[in-house]
């Protein structure tokens, strides 16, 4: 099935929040970020701005009715500065005014002073300092300390990856209206309709049902609208209840970028040890995330990637530490992998240094100690079915890595200036929102009297085709035709309580309970249509919208069938619930089986690069990749190819430094790079692993949306591999991205000063 909305998007139709139409009396808002990265404010003068002809009002933290805090788990977050700055770009005044144009003018007028305060943005001078945003935690398995002397070798290193802008194409935004007796209706821009609802209540003191939100689709969020787009609507929504007229906040590229948070920075220390004949015995990491100034949701990212510290080998003595340091830069949030692309960025790294040390190829290490079955990860859980093996064995297969490696060797003889290199990337990513709560969802599907359908679940659909896949799951449920079933927007009237649609789980959840509605409605129809032919419930099946009776067709079709069923008194509404089961963790003792399964899958990347200029291509992504049995193959192969070229882009091109003064460098559209059709790799090739899915993904189809990410660490490794060709001495930093700068100056070092 095609995605549902192919054809919208590509002629333009596709209606997102900005494309709403603004109701009669529509006021717009811009917000005031902080012009500087940590500071005291000792004054503000906003007389010139107010006075602007079109200004409305202008809101401070002073407005807020109720709390000023926006944290989702630690409440460290004011809405709005109270007091002092924490990171250039903090909101700390909403402007609104007749229209956009006049709000930014105003925005120009207002001063600001403040008295500074000292500015961090290193996260290891954060960690010197002892500036933690939350408690460490860790992970253990095994004796480490024990396991070293029984290594034929060790390796200690450090290893660093960069924060990646999200990137949607829709920047964020909402759409706050007032509704009778004080209600507010709120439009959003969010991956989580439920937190916005939670937390715009806590800012206006309002009860959760007096807040209705409402979400068509997104254009894209990447993680960037879990929790980040919940300041947004609750700032328009602030100034929509003061002012009891509909108030548009959307943020313009430039705002968006340097306000809002990114995929965290980590750096890693880490020493591994392994056997002669190449098993890991032992791993030992501490991580270093950079969280910026406030937790968001830093707590589960952190949490991530200890879970995620082994990738997809089985260690026995692993110590896994990790610190969440504090930064003045915007608070880092979820971004696709959620940490766990951070966790296996060191692990590859520390196999690449052993390989290194031995002389030998990292994959030979890799392929030696994938997880099987029974093995325990670090945190408890035992693997079960891990196709970490097979999907190994076939790409290797398949896409020939020894005539391959023959290949690059014989090309690199051949060529001084273009050097060719290889890597193989394995993956392994556990698929349940980590905090077990959140694993649950609703829906309430709908079926009128004419046999159409409408189906609202909590799934947000932000491109990624999730209800596609829900009104697949539908109408295999009910046995109609998708044509049939309506997806309605997502919205908190209808499906309450819901989770982010986040952790690649929007399918597995929301179809789970839209199974469980379908299937009480499939019970009643059963039961209207065993009355009609005056059988016996149970010898009645729907089979293609038409009603079958001991295993042979009727004439009763699916519209009569839900005509009658309605003369019947039959409720044709019905209310599905899910919550994964079985899974559980205890975090006082860091052990359990969070994951209601792993996803799998292995690549195979190649790379040249030119070590005069050091530029380089990707030349092929070649994988083999753990889908279950794939509902919709078109839909995951759009996830899988995306997320490659998202993770390459990480690993390679998009990098985000601040200066000193925290201020953002790269902050637009003409400085930040992300992958394009230039840059993206040459070939993206996979094959799906044939292999039956656990019962726990929706129709046996494993999530799609974030384990293809993590393939992008091979791109990595393949371009060092191509840089040893010319530099065979050449030992890497692992400092990740891996831009044509850092190439150029890895393989040319600046000579030593003469002493
Ligand atoms: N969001 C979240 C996530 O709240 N918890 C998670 O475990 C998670 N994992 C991946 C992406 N988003
Ligand atoms: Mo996410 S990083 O699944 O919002």
């Amino acid at each position: 099935m095609k995605h549902l909305d192919s054809i919208a998007h590509v002629t333009g139709r596709s209606r997102y929040l900005d494309d709403i139409p603004e109701q009669k009396g529509t006021l717009h808002a811009v917000v005031f970020g902080s012009p500087v990265a940590h500071g005291r404010i000792t004054g503000a003068d906003l007389t010139e701005a107010a006075r602007l002809p079109g200004v409305v009002a202008i809101f401070s933290a002073a407005d807020i009715p109720g709390e000023n805090q926006i944290g989702g788990i630690i409440p460290d977050e004011p809405l709005l500065a109270d007091g002092t700055v924490h990171f250039r770009g903090q909101p700390v005044f909403v402007i609104v005014a007749e229209n956009d144009f006049t709000a930014r003018q105003a925005r120009s007028l207002i001063r600001f002073d403040y008295e500074p305060l000292p500015i961090c943005t290193d996260v290891q001078e954060a960690f010197e300092k002892q500036s933690f945003l939350f408690p460490p935690r860790t992970f253990q398995l095994g004796d480490v300390d024990a396991c070293w002397p029984d290594c034929a070798v060790v390796v200690e290193g450090e290893a660093a990856t960069g924060a990646q802008e999200h990137l949607y194409l829709e920047t964020q935004g909402a759409y706050a209206v007032p509704l009778e007796n004080g209600a507010m209706k709120i439009y959003s821009s969010t991956q989580g309709p439920t937190l916005t609802q939670r937390i715009a209540g806590r800012v206006l003191d309002l009860p959760m049902h007096q807040i209705e939100v409402e979400v068509g689709r997104l254009g894209g969020a990447f993680g960037g609208k879990e929790d980040q787009a919940t300041a947004w609507a609750c700032l328009a929504t602030l100034a929509a209840w003061r002012l009891q007229r509909p108030v548009k906040l959307v943020l313009q590229r430039h705002d968006d970028i340097y306000m809002t948070g990114k995929r965290h920075p980590y750096r890693s220390h880490f020493k591994i040890g392994l056997s002669k004949d190449l098993r890991i015995l032992g791993y030992e990491v501490t991580f270093l995330q950079d969280g910026g100034a406030a937790a968001d949701l830093s707590p589960a990212i952190l949490e991530r990637t200890l879970f995620h510290t082994t990738n997809a080998y089985f260690i026995p003595h692993v110590k896994a530490t990790a610190y969440s340091c504090r930064t003045n830069v915007a608070p880092y949030t979820a971004f696709r992998g959620f940490g766990g692309p951070q966790a296996l960025f060191v692990i590859e790294a520390a196999i690449a240094k052993a390989a290194f040390e031995l002389g030998i190829p990292a994959w030979q290490i890799q392929e030696k100690n994938l997880l099987a079955e029974g093995d325990a990860f670090p945190y408890g859980q035992l693997a079960e079915k891990p196709h970490a093996r097979a999907c190994w064995d076939t790409v290797k297969t398949a896409y020939a890595l020894p005539l391959r490696e023959k290949e690059i060797a014989e090309f690199n003889r051949q060529s001084t200036w273009l050097k060719k290199g290889l890597a193989m990337m394995p993956i392994c990513f556990g698929i349940s929102f980590t905090k077990t709560p959140m694993n649950q969802a609703g829906a309430l599907v709908h079926i009128y009297q004419d046999g159409s359908i409408g189906l609202n679940t909590g799934a947000v659909e932000m491109g990624q085709g999730v209800h596609t896949k829900l009104v697949q799951v539908a109408a295999k449920a009910l046995s109609v035709a998708p044509h049939r079933i309506k997806m309605e927007p997502t919205d908190t009237n209808r499906v309450a309580n819901t989770s982010p649609t986040a952790a690649s789980s929007g399918a597995d959840l929301n179809g789970k309970a839209v199974q469980h509605a379908c299937a009480q409605l499939r019970q009643r129809l059963h039961e209207a249509a065993g009355k009609l032919l005056q059988a016996d419930p149970d010898a009645i099946d729907i089979r293609e919208e038409q009603v079958w009776l001991s295993g042979k067709p009727t004439d009763l079709r699916w519209a009569q069938l839900i005509a009658e069923a309605f003369l019947q008194r039959v409720n044709l509404s019905a209310q599905g619930y899910y919550a994964t089961p079985h899974i559980h963790f205890d975090k006082s003792i860091e052990k359990g089986s969070p994951f209601a399964y792993h996803v799998y899958g292995a690549a195979l990347i190649t790379a040249t690069v030119d070590v005069l200029r050091g530029r380089y291509e990707l030349d092929s992504v070649e994988i083999v990749h753990d889908f279950g049995n794939s509902m919709n193959p078109a839909l995951d192969q759009g996830q899988l190819e995306g997320g490659v070229a998202q993770g390459i882009g990480w690993l390679t091109l998009e990098e985000v430094r601040y200066n000193a003064e925290g201020r953002l460098l790269a902050d637009s559209l003409s400085t930040y790079k992300v992958p394009d059709m230039g840059s993206a790799p040459k070939r993206i090739d996979y094959q799906m692993l044939q292999a039956e899915g656990p019962p726990l993904a929706i129709l046996g189809s494993k999530a799609t949306g974030e384990p293809p990410f993590l393939y992008g660490i091979g791109a990595y490794h393949a371009l060092v591999n191509a840089m040893q060709a010319f530099r065979p001495g050449l030992q890497l930093d692992f400092e990740a991205p891996l831009t044509p700068e850092r190439v150029l100056m890895a393989l040319y070092p600046p000579e030593k000063e003469q002493s």
